[in-house]
């Protein structure tokens, strides 16, 4: 009887293995459309229960140069409220004047550095001349210096609206041997930047992984050092 439990062991393998493969991502992967289609559970929120119109439940300090705050007229964080649709579940328009030369930027600072693995963008519900063209997504210990991680320069990504799609490190970047604690998505150009309303965001997923050595006086220069060092 025990080569039989040994046999049926090996061909569980043999298809676990298969299944693993054939589940293996491609490059810049569209996951699907709709807040169903987000991966969910990401660094900001791995609870996926943040109050999507207040800065309530999340796992991030967030920051941005143009309308920081959930809800509001379409403000910034709404990009990390876990859902795709129209007014304040997404990121819009852009301000006065087009985008700026630091571009118009939303950060996530976590307690922890972390290598980012892999992140999705999503685009927002209407006119596609709004999403970003000319985008990057950067890393920072300190919330001044940013290094670049992604960077993208030509035709949108998002041939659908309400789209996720999904960018890997090894895939469409260089795998992460630096651990940050800021993440920061920068949008430099969009299509019809800067008239009207030229610019729009539907969510941002960040996925790490946290086993890299964390610098103390790194730690205690970050505002999450502050608050720890004020209890
Ligand atoms: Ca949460
Ligand atoms: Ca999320
Ligand atoms: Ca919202
Ligand atoms: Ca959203």
């Amino acid at each position: 009887m025990k080569i039989i439990w040994v046999l049926a062991g090996f061909v569980l393998m043999i298809a676990y293995a298969i299944i693993g493969t054939s589940n293996m991502v491609q490059a810049e992967e569209v996951l699907g459309t709709g807040t169903d289609s987000l991966i969910g559970g990401d660094l900001t929120d791995p609870e996926d229960d943040g109050e999507p119109e207040s800065d309530d439940g999340y796992d991030a300090i967030f920051s941005a140069n143009d309308e920081p705050g959930f809800a509001g007229g379409e403000f910034a964080f709404n990009v990390f409220d876990n859902r795709l649709g129209p007014s304040n579940d997404k990121w819009c328009c852009g301000r006065g004047g087009g985008i700026p030369d630091e571009g118009l930027h939303v950060t996530a600072e976590f307690e922890e550095q972390y290598a980012l693995t892999h992140f999705t963008v999503s685009s927002a519900n209407d006119v596609p001349a709004r999403d970003p063209t000319v985008w990057e997504v950067q890393g920072s210990n300190d919330g001044e210096d940013f290094e670049t991680i992604f960077a993208h320069d030509g035709d949108s990504f998002w041939d659908q609206r309400l789209q996720v799609v999904l960018f890997e490190a090894g895939e469409d970047y260089d795998v992460q041997k630096t651990g940050y604690s800021f993440f920061r998505h920068v949008t430099f150009d969009t299509a019809s930047n800067p008239a009207g309303a030229y610019f729009q965001i539907g969510e941002i997923e960040f996925f790490g992984d946290d086993s890299y050595p964390v610098d103390p006086k790194t730690k205690l220069t970050t505002t999450w050092g502050r608050i720890k060092n004020a209890r």
